[in-house]
């Protein structure tokens, strides 16, 4: 077992049944001129969690955790895209108008793919799903499951949408959330915050926050008395 500081209180995870999440770290979210960007969205915002989830993940593989990454986007018909989520926003915007790294949030194209400095190692499973949670239409519980997973490490974007809708799934299927505030972000730092504060609230009422060096750090010291 493995124990670091977090909010509300410790948080405890044995790493034999702990995955790490990566939500959506998507070309359409992180790059200049992607569906993030087309909607106002200043990319900077997210940008910052590339290092960090980056020394998460060489930590995460090197003590063989299992490393889930997850893509928000849809069929190129649209069949699994709900009129209510398609028809959002200015028209030339929306999900599937051309966009410059292809049609926004389209599976294949080029801005659905998960960006380089985060690409998924051979062999880690990629959950593509339709909705902001990662559960809804997906085989990620069966896979979590299959894997005999109970806690989940979470990072990616955007910390008040996808990041949240999935925790809030998770936390509702019995899984014990960590959520990384230096590995998840949100265009809007006043969501970034109350973000992070409604998680670890009213003694948790859906998952613990901490910074990953913690998270890291408990990971490798559990591994030097194994
Ligand atoms: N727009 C926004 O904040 N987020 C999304 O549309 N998807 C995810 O959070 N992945």
């Amino acid at each position: 077992m493995a124990t670091l500081a977090a909010a509300p209180a410790e948080f405890t995870f044995d790493p034999d049944s702990t995955a790490i999440l990566v939500i959506d770290m998507q070309r359409d979210f992180l790059e200049p001129g992607g569906f993030g960007e087309t909607l106002g969205n200043d990319v900077g915002q997210l940008r910052r969690t590339i290092a960090p989830t980056t020394a998460l993940l060489t930590a995460a593989r090197a003590a063989g955790l299992t490393v889930v990454h997850t893509r928000e986007g849809h069929l190129p018909d649209l069949s699994d895209c709900p009129p209510a989520k398609l028809n959002r926003g200015d028209p030339s915007l929306r999900i599937g108008a051309p966009g410059p790294m292809g049609r926004i949030l389209i599976r294949g194209e080029r801005g659905h793919g998960i960006i380089d400095e985060l690409a998924p190692a051979p062999g880690e499973p990629v959950i593509d799903k339709p909705g902001k949670g990662a559960f809804y239409a997906t085989g990620l519980g069966d896979l979590l499951t299959a894997k005999g997973i109970r806690s989940l490490v979470v990072t990616g974007v955007t910390t008040e949408v996808c990041v949240h809708t999935t925790v809030r799934e998770a936390n509702d299927r019995g899984y014990e959330c960590l959520v990384l505030a230096d590995c998840v972000g949100s265009y809007f730092p006043e969501f970034q915050r109350a973000g992070l504060a409604m998680i670890a609230a009213q003694g948790g009422i859906f998952g613990w926050v901490a910074e990953s060096p913690a998270f890291i750090a408990a990971l490798q010291a559990s591994q030097r008395r194994t």
